[in-house]
This record gives structure tokens, sequence and C-alpha cells, in this order.
């Protein structure tokens, strides 16, 4: 039986990789930090699973994390962690480098000293490319971050592509558009309008509150993105892989079409900008290559960015029917 051992496990990935692993038969470990409330909503459902162990740890602590290695010897180690907001990088900038980048060397040198033999995957980003410097974005395209968190996960990864090349580990950086679903995080855009848009077909809110509409994005369904992170560490060679759907839409047509969905006609009745949505500094437009994963990996995106959009629209309604307010 493998083990994997699963950092941001009660993340929008983490909980959707913890159940492809799990399906497989794995053995899995998840790190969760300490709160006052737990939130573990997107796992509840797999808590009594004998299968599954849940590890007290943190990224900012090199101790816990070297302990639980140690202590569970996996094959496989999912670095999912981190401060994955790219709105709130701004506001915690000290605090998205202490995750997001450092966090990154954490657990590699907890790999490095308790499991030297375990295979690493590293949640590396789009944003990455920010300013982008060509298109479509493949795994040679150079970086131009454009936000503390961008610039944190360029060290993530490259500290991943370093400690592969010093130390000869298995270390692999998944560089992944953005992908979605009714488990993503309610900040995050796609599940803000979603959300918004049920709650105004069912009259519990009249407008919906974004800010910069015309920025494009790659969007792609985050199940068939776990998957894509799995397949990496089952290759014989240790190789980094863009994943992307290959198709980019603006936040105005996700928006439209979400309303579309929803029959609540012209998306312009219920769209308020709010500039405090706005961003410092914007990435515009990205677009990726997943080529060399469509290859390698014999990986494709399943769901359409209107299926993704009917899909979380119609489950945010059902949701929202259930909720007392
Ligand atoms: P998410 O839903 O925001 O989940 C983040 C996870 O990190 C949560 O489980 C959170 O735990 C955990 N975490 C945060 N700080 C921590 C710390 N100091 N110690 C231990 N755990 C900590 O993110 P996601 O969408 O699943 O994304 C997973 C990873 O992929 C992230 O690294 C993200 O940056 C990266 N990524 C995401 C996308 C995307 O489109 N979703 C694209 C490219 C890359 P709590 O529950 O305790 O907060
Ligand atoms: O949904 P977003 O916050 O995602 P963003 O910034 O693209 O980051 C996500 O994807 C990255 C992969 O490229 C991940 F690495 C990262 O962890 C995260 O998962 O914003 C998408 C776009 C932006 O251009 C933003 O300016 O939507 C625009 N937007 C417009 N109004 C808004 C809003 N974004 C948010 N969150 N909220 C708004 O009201």
């Amino acid at each position: 039986m493998k083990k994997a051992f699963i950092t941001g496990i009660t993340g929008q990935d983490g909980s959707y990789l913890a159940e492809f692993l799990l399906n497989k038969g794995y053995q899995v470990y998840g790190l969760t930090r300490r709160t006052s409330t737990q939130n573990f909503a997107r796992i509840s459902h797999l808590i009594h699973n004998p299968k599954l162990e849940l590890i007290s740890g943190d990224l900012i602590d090199q101790n816990s994390l070297t302990f639980a290695l140690k202590e569970t010897q996996p094959d496989e180690i999912y670095n999912l962690a981190a401060q994955s907001f790219v709105q709130a990088s701004w506001e915690q900038p000290v605090l998205t480098g202490e995750f997001t980048a450092l966090g990154v060397i954490r657990v590699l040198e907890a790999m490095r000293l308790a499991c030297p033999q375990a295979k690493f995957y590293q949640a590396s980003s789009s944003e990455m490319f920010g300013k982008v410097r060509e298109t479509p974005q493949n795994e040679n395209t150079p970086f131009y971050p454009r936000s503390p968190y961008g610039v944190a996960k360029v060290y993530g990864h490259w500290i991943t592509v370093n400690y592969r090349e010093s130390y000869d580990l298995f270390a692999v950086s998944g560089l992944l558009f953005n992908h979605e679903s009714p488990r993503r995080g309610l900040e995050f855009v796609t599940r803000k309008i979603a959300n918004a848009v049920a709650r105004i077909k069912l009259g519990k809110q009249q407008y919906v509150e974004l800010g910069n509409l015309e920025s494009k994005r790659d969007w792609g369904y985050a199940k068939d993105y776990v998957k894509a992170m799995w397949l990496m560490l089952q290759q014989d060679q240790p190789e980094d892989f863009v994943i992307a759907t290959g198709e980019t839409h603006s936040v105005k047509e996700f928006l439209s079409i979400a309303c579309e969905i929803a029959d609540l006609g012209d998306w312009q009745k219920v769209f308020k900008h709010n500039p405090k949505f706005d961003r410092p500094a914007e990435v515009d437009v990205l677009i990726g290559d997943a080529s060399k994963a469509k290859k390698k990996l014999n990986w494709q995106p399943s769901v359409s960015f209107k299926e993704l959009v009917a899909l979380m629209v119609n489950a945010e309604i059902a949701e929202e029917k259930q909720r007392k307010e």
C-alpha cells in the first residue's frame, strides 16, 4: 500500500486529491494546522475513513514538518499548502512569503532529512507568468510575477528545481493554471460570482460587486487537475509540467454565462464595480499550453468552460436553497 502525505488537505485541491488517492487505495496523511475552530468542511466526508490520518503541523514550523515526515515515511509528498489568495498577498506580503515561499523549503528540508527517497510535488502557479513574456505559456516561458504571491511562488518553484538538482531528489513542480469547483474559496472570483448569481436568483441578494472584469484566465476543473499532480509523481524521471485547458475567458464572460444559466438575463443589471477589488498590479491574460502533459502524462481536461460555469452555478443554487439565512 502506497503512502501519501498532503499539506493543504483542508483546501480545494487537497480535499479532491485526498479523495482521489483514497480511491486508489493509498494510506493518506494530511497536515492540518491548529485553529480555534476546526476547518474541515471540505474533508468532513473523509474524516472517518480509516486510511486517512490527520497530523498537526504548520508550514511555519520546521520541526512539525520534519517530525510528521519522519513518523509517516510517505512514498509521495504533495505540497499544496500556501497563502493562496493573490489579493491578500498585498495585505499580508510577509506572511505570504513565509508560507508560500519559505514553506516550500521547509517541506523540502524535512523530506531531505526524513525521507529522501520520497517523490515530491510542488504546487506552482500560472501567476508566475504574470505580465506574460509569450503566449501561450509553456514550461520554458520566463516568469514575470505581478504580486507578492506570484513572487513567492517563483521562489517555491526554483527551490524545488534546485533541490532536485542539488540533492538528486525526485522533486517536481506543476505549473497549474486556474482551476475551480464548488469547493473553491468564496473569495475567488468564480465562486464569488456563482454564489452571488444563485443568491440573486433566490431573492437573497440584489447585485454582485466586482473589480476588473476584463482580465482573462485559463479556467479548468479542479478534479481534473489533481489527477495531473498524481500522474507527475508516477513518472520515472522528475519533470515539471504546465497543466491548463488552452482556452482563455474573461471575468465578464464568466459573469455573463453564469447569469444566463441562472436565467437572470443581462449581467449588467446585477453588476456593480467596486474599486476595492481592483489589484495594485493585474495579470491581464493567461493561457496555457499543456501539450507536454498531453503527450507525456496522457492528461487532458474533461470539463469545458461552459460546463464548469454551469456546474458551479447549479451547485450554488442547490446549496443556497438549503441554507437558512
Ligand atoms: P486553498 O483552497 O486556499 O487551500 C490552501 C491550503 O493551505 C489550506 O488547506 C490551508 O489550511 C493550507 N495552509 C495555509 N497556510 C498554511 C500553513 N501555514 N501551514 C499549513 N497549512 C496551511 O488552495 P487551493 O486552491 O486548494 O490550491 C492548492 C495549492 O495550489 C496552493 O498552493 C495554491 O497556491 C496552488 N495553486 C492553486 C491554483 C488554483 O487555481 N486553485 C492554481 C495554481 C496553484 P487551512 O484550512 O488551515 O487554512
Ligand atoms: O479568482 P481570482 O482571485 O484568482 P487569481 O488571482 O487568478 O489567482 C488564482 O489562480 C492562480 C493561478 O493562476 C493561483 F495560483 C492562485 O492561488 C489563485 O487560485 O482572480 C481572477 C481574476 C483577477 O484578474 C481579478 O482581478 O478576477 C479578477 N477579479 C475581478 N473582480 C476579481 C474580482 N477577483 C476576485 N477574487 N474578486 C473580485 O471581486
